[in-house]
């Protein structure tokens, strides 16, 4: 599969600072912060640094680093907003998965009890 990275979007956007952002965490690979529209008392996005568009795309290219600090920071995220008792992480990934900013991003959700979305 082809991925093309529009560097016009959204995130790049924040990435470059050229768009302000609430910053929850930041490391070398990856930013976290929180969503402009939350759905729930925690609600923050995890993104990488690189040109990244899904997560099948950062999954197969990115290198062992960006990943790590990719997961580095989910798991700092997970710390800092305190959601011991759980919470849901989501990658919306294009047409089918209803992605709207074609950057990669992980959506942690939590501090409420949340509904089952599986059957
Ligand atoms: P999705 O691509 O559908 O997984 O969701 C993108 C999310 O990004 C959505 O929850 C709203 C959020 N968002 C869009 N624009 C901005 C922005 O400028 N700043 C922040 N903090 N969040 C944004």
């Amino acid at each position: 599969m082809q991925f093309e990275y529009d560097d016009q979007n959204i995130f790049a956007k924040i990435l470059r600072g050229e768009i302000p952002n609430n910053t929850v965490y930041e490391n070398d690979h990856a930013l976290a912060f929180h969503d402009i529209q939350p759905q729930a008392p925690v609600h923050v996005l995890v993104i990488p640094k690189g040109a990244y568009v899904s997560l099948d795309h950062f999954a197969r290219d990115a290198s062992a680093a960006e990943q790590a600090g990719f997961m580095q920071a989910v798991a700092e995220v997970c710390r800092i907003t305190d959601v011991s008792d759980g919470f849901r992480a989501i990658c919306n990934t294009r047409s089918h998965g209803v992605q709207d900013v074609p950057h990669y991003h992980m959506h942690i959700i939590g501090g409420k009890q949340l509904g089952r979305m599986l059957q």
